[in-house]
């Protein structure tokens, strides 16, 4: 496919040129040599739970061997599919508390507790005495009650305090209540075993109670437990698209999703001995630059620059200017560690349950984070007197964004609660809110359609916030700075205005979702009614991962109304699609919707919009 057809962006398409030119292969190549899919995946008709199969169904042969149907095959193919998601999200979660526990036992001066007053506003919302006691007391006792929440003890996981008690008793009515993020992520596995939950609602709702211990659990004490360990994000500016590479620096490129290793690594990167090395080298300085998710994190707290989003991956190396790249896990495309080598970038892997054939591999540990990061920098440094200027080609200029939005920076912003918020909606300046969320996918023009819903959106004086990889894609479309309000309808334009803020806000990482899922809460405490009344959504047009389907059926099952750009590999059975699409309303009181045409998806949001207002009498 022609490279105008790829992505709607000029520095992605100077680096696919520079790829083709230099034989270089991308995920855009592979996906043609992958083209035709099996239709039966694509369907999720087809079932590899045992050996007495794999099986296939179909009009033809519609039972597998053990007899399972396409509703019981496509059920908990998709069950299986969310917790791979929820496992990923949660797992990241776990290795905030392990970090907080090497803080509490003093394994580590590396990280300590940057914001007391968070860990204290959280303690208190879980039930934890705070008053007048040490700051390390109150940090073991969240450390072992959040330890609590992954187990099998709990009735429900500890923020679920923050949670409407019409949404709970309503999960509590249909079995969704999510009681501990492991048990619901192996009650799944155990569930999909062959001969186990055989009726493909029952394994819904149970994928649903999986997604919700991954939104109301694993990624809600990921995002809360980084904001205490590494600050609470505020306002403030960056710029994102590869023209944050900068040629006469070493660049350093951060991809994963745990501010863990990369907050260190940004720290080593400032240290005196190590700039002066740079300059030896020739070097002005070190950059270190983000994509992906834990460059979500490192902006919101550290305002660090943007490299790009999920498929700028492999393009950032291919500038030819990038020294190293440090991943950790999740959307890390192995085919990074081969482009890697196609220049003298240093790949470089930090987790052991994430490991790359060909990379340097440290064990990243909270014990020794501080001494690895400067190892892990040297090497990135070094390899600075290595790179081939004659191949270095660095497009674009970078674009400005805005950045930081965490609820209680929103707060502040509001002068200290949400109720010019709540009374923005009510007047119907901001007639609602769509969090646009997660990923690309090369089968789809990148960022085409991420950026287009937030335009169509803000149009309609619907706020954004946008998380994960559509960040990149709205900074570098000009929708992550205040003067985008003149994109906006008049209502949004008056109220981001007078607060000098974008009409599309950054609220984090995909993890951070969990921010949007408590701010809906709040606004739903605000009013006294259920989250489903609100008048919200989300989307995911781009999607990808098993962890997007997580986040979209977290949302769905916390009543928001939910978007997606293309259907999950469900279609193979009526009786799950409907439920999907049309079933879970009467359930959770939200659906997903499935459109692939970006006005039309914003008309449908504008729709639900105007019903939830009007059954909220506004
Ligand atoms: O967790 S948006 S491509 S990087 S899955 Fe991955 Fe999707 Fe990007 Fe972050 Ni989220
Ligand atoms: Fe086939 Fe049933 Fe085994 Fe799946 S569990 S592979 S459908 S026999």
């Amino acid at each position: 496919r022609p490279v105008e057809e790829l992505t709607i962006w000029d520095d992605a398409k100077a680096m696919l040129r520079k790829a083709r030119a230099e034989g270089i292969q991308t995920v855009h190549d592979r996906l043609d040599r992958q083209t035709p899919h099996c239709k039966f995946c694509e369907l999720g008709t087809t079932c590899r739970n045992c050996t007495m199969g794999p099986c296939r169904v179909s009009e033809k042969n519609p039972l597998g061997v053990c007899g399972a149907d396409a509703d019981v095959i496509v059920a908990r193919n998709f069950g299986r599919f969310v917790t791979g998601g929820a496992a990923g999200h949660s797992d990241h979660g776990r290795d905030l508390i392990e970090v907080l526990e090497a803080i509490v036992e003093g394994e580590t001066k590396d990280y300590r507790i940057t914001d007391e007053n968070k860990l204290r506003a959280i303690a208190a919302e879980i039930g934890i005495e705070t008053d007048g006691r040490p700051v390390m007391d109150v940090a073991r006792d969240v450390m072992e009650c959040f330890f609590a929440d992954f187990g099998s003890r709990r009735k429900e996981v500890s923020f679920l305090a923050r949670v409407p008690q019409v949404r709970k008793d309503k999960w509590a009515g249909l079995k969704m209540t999510p009681r501990g993020v492991d048990r619901e992520i192996a009650e799944m596995m155990h569930r999909t075993h062959m001969g186990c939950d055989n009726d493909a609602p029952n394994t819904l709702i149970h994928a649903a109670r999986t997604a919700l211990a991954d939104g109301w659990g694993g990624s809600m004490i990921g995002t809360e437990l980084s904001d205490v360990i590494f600050g609470v994000p505020t306002p403030k500016m960056s710029t994102a698209n590869l023209g944050v590479i900068k040629a006469d620096k070493v660049n350093l490129l951060v991809h994963g999703h745990n501010p863990v290793v990369s907050e260190m690594i940004l720290a080593a990167a400032r240290e005196p001995e190590l700039l002066a090395r740079a300059r030896e080298l020739g070097a002005t300085g070190i950059n270190v630059a983000g994509l992906c998710c834990t460059g979500n994190e490192l902006l919101m707290r550290q305002g660090i620059p943007m490299a790009g989003n999920h498929l700028m991956t492999e393009l950032a190396i291919i500038t030819g200017a990038v020294e190293a790249i440090v991943v950790d896990y999740q959307c890390i495309m192995p085919s990074l560690v081969q482009i890697s080598g196609c220049y003298h970038t240093k790949f470089i892997d930090t987790a052991n349950k994430a490991r790359f054939t060909g990379a340097i591999h440290f064990d990243f540990q909270p014990r020794t984070a501080m001494k690895q990061a400067r190892e892990i920098v040297s090497i990135a440094v070094e390899a600075f007197a290595r790179r081939d200027p004659g191949r270095v080609d660095i497009p674009g200029e970078p674009v400005e964004i805005m950045t930081g939005f965490s609820n209680e920076a929103v707060t502040a912003a509001l002068g200290g609660s949400l109720d010019p918020l709540v009374q923005a909606i009510a007047s119907g300046d901001i007639r609602g809110a769509v969090g646009i969320v997660g990923c690309n996918n090369p089968k789809i023009k990148q960022d085409s359609m991420n950026v287009k819903l937030a335009e169509e959106l803000i149009k309609k004086d619907i706020l954004v916030l946008v998380t994960g990889c559509v960040t990149t894609a709205a900074g570098k479309a000009g929708l992550l700075v205040p003067d985008a309000i003149e994109k906006a309808g008049p209502g949004l334009k008056k109220v981001c205005g007078a607060l000098g803020i974008p009409p599309v806000l950054h609220y984090g990482s995909c993890v951070d979702n969990a921010r949007i899922l408590q701010l809906c809460a709040a606004l739903a405490n605000a009013l006294n009614v259920d989250i489903s009344d609100l008048p919200v959504g989300a989307s995911s047009p781009e999607w990808y991962s098993e962890k997007a389907a997580a986040i979209g059926l977290y949302a769905v099952a916390s009543g928001i109304y939910t978007h997606l750009g293309h259907p999950p590999n469900i279609l193979g059975s009526e009786t799950v699609t409907n439920l999907a699409v049309s079933g879970l309303e009467d359930l959770v009181g939200a659906t997903f919707f499935i459109e692939g045409d970006m006005v039309k998806a914003a008309d449908m949001f504008d729709e639900r919009i105007k019903t939830k207002r009007k059954a909220l009498g506004l």
